[in-house]
């Protein structure tokens, strides 16, 4: 099974994601944890990427689309779960094309409904979190980065669901639940 999951930053795309990882053995492609990854690399790519992310704003279609190309090309027997991706209309459609390139089929799209209020909360409590464990906080894991991130997240993301509604692929769960309940629910969308 390949699923999308779908929703703003902190709608817990990441933490239902590796609950999917645990309980199905999926693997989980979070473009956001690869972009991380990159701008530790120090590569000239990483070095681009990272005051980009910092600042609230979306990495571009190619560089993410070159991450996931491949990912999806070195293949997986259990499914993939694209976690933060795709993030534009652009990004949808370079998925669809590589997904028939490389014979892999798209089975639901899973979107995590959450208010405004409660994602700046989440945020802003993970870095205050991390923060009082000694552990590194995320650079745009702060109330003004966050609102940037919401920012974009409606004008360019949003417009995804209506995508996925209209290819009769999208289903949608209650993220404001506890995480366990947002699991039930997500494990009943997919069926
Ligand atoms: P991501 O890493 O994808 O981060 P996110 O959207 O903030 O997080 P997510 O929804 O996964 O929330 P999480 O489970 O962590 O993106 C970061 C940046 O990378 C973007 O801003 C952009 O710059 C770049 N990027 C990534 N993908 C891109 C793309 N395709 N194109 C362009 N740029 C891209 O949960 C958040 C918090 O809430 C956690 O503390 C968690 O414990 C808590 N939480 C989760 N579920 C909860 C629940 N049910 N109840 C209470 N708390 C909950």
């Amino acid at each position: 099974m390949n699923i999308i999951l779908l929703g703003p930053p902190g709608a817990g795309k990441g933490t239902q994601a590796l609950r999917l990882v645990q309980e199905r053995g999926m693997v989980q492609l979070s473009t956001g944890d690869m972009l991380r990854e990159a701008r530790t690399s120090g590569s000239e790519m990483g070095k681009k990427v990272a005051a980009v992310m910092d600042a609230g704003q979306l990495v571009t279609d190619e560089i993410v689309i070159g991450l996931i190309e491949e990912k999806i090309q070195a293949g997986n027997a259990a499914g993939f779960i694209f976690d933060g991706f795709p993030r534009t209309l652009g990004q949808a459609d370079a998925l669809n094309e590589l997904l028939s390139r490389n014979d892999v089929q798209l089975d639901a799209v899973v979107q995590l409904e959450v208010d405004d209020e409660t994602l700046v909360k989440r945020i802003v409590n993970r870095a205050a979190e991390a923060a009082a464990a000694g552990k590194p906080v995320r650079a745009d894991d702060n109330e003004e980065s966050v609102k940037i991130r919401l920012m974009e997240y409606y004008k360019k993301t949003s417009p995804l669901i209506g995508y996925y509604y209209a290819r009769g692929e999208l289903r949608t769960v209650d993220g404001l639940q506890d995480v366990e309940r947002v699991a039930s629910d997500v494990a009943k969308a997919l069926g």
